[in-house]
């Protein structure tokens, strides 16, 4: 194991790890996004320090305030929609392309992977750029930001009330989506985990189960999480400067 503060060392060292890879997979939470203005949940700036999960990001929230629960995904759908992919989205892109990595498990619900130019993203926890028919279950791209009359949104097919397309506490995954990661995980012998507390279950496990099953883990993030420790590569600083320093390792040039 080891611990690096320069991007530079971590990014050599991370790099021989995929080198001598054969299934490479990327791991991702809200901090990945960070540096596109897009708050993460937890920590100093995060988005339950100024607001309660229970209120907002329930369904039992949304059956109580529906109004209230649309005007807080608007202003954070006005933030994605304003946010361009970082580098280090850019650089995950071009990995895949390349055919260094296979795949981008993502918790976020932003696009910006996508976005960036990678294909082969499996979102654990839906997409806000999405709405969905509370009743009739038909789903439809959000693609500018809702006016509050437009709010609560409504489904255009039946009328009824619709809601943001996305994973809230105390509800499944995604069924496809899930089973589609574990797939991921059980194959992959190189995880790259970057910008996720890792505290939200089931997600948070999962790299935990690749390395039940062999495989290496690599830890990108600001500070100390619940991967810290078991990890072959730890980098503790933001993630363009390790996916800048690891794009010219591998020869990549945006
Ligand atoms: C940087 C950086 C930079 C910053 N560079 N790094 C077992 C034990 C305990 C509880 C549970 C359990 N199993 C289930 C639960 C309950 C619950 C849960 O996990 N609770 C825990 C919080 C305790 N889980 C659920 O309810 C899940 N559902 C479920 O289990 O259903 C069971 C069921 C089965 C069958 C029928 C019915 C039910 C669903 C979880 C859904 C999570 N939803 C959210 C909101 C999505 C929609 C939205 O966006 O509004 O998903 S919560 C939020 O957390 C969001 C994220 O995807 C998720 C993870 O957060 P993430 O991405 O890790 O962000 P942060 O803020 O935590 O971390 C950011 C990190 O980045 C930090 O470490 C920073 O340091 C770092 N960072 N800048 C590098 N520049
Ligand atoms: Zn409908």
């Amino acid at each position: 194991m080891a611990v690096y503060k320069d991007p530079v060392e971590a990014a050599k060292h991370a790099w021989r790890l995929l080198e001598e890879s054969g299934y490479a997979i990327l791991f991702t939470g809200s901090g990945i996004s960070a540096e596109a203005s897009i708050p993460t949940f937890r920590g100093k700036d995060g988005l339950w320090n100024r607001y309660r999960p229970e209120e907002l990001a329930t369904p039992e929230a949304f059956a109580r305030d529906p109004l209230k629960v649309w005007r807080w995904y608007a202003w954070r759908i006005s933030l994605v929609l304003g946010a361009e992919p970082t580098v280090s989205h850019k650089v995950i892109a071009l990995l895949e392309k390349k055919g260094i990595i296979k795949s981008v498990i993502t918790q976020n619900v932003d696009g910006l992977h996508q976005r960036a130019g990678s294909v082969n993203v499996i979102e654990l926890h839906g997409s806000i750029l999405r709405a969905r028919c509370t009743k009739c279950g038909y789903k439809w791209e959000i693609t500018r930001v809702p006016s509050d009359d437009e709010l609560p949104l409504r489904c255009p097919k039946c009328g009824a009330l619709a809601r943001p397309d996305v994973v809230w506490f105390g509800e499944p995954l995604p069924v496809e989506a899930y089973q589609r990661a574990l797939k991921e995980f059980s194959r992959a012998d190189l995880v790259l985990i970057v910008g996720t507390s890792g505290v939200v279950e089931p997600a948070g496990s999962l790299p935990l189960y690749a390395k039940s099953r062999g495989a290496r883990l690599v830890n990108v993030n600001l500070e100390a999480n619940r991967y810290s420790g078991i990890c072959e590569v730890e980098f503790y600083g933001p993630s363009t400067s390790f996916f800048r320093a690891l794009a010219r390792e591998a020869g990549i040039h945006g």
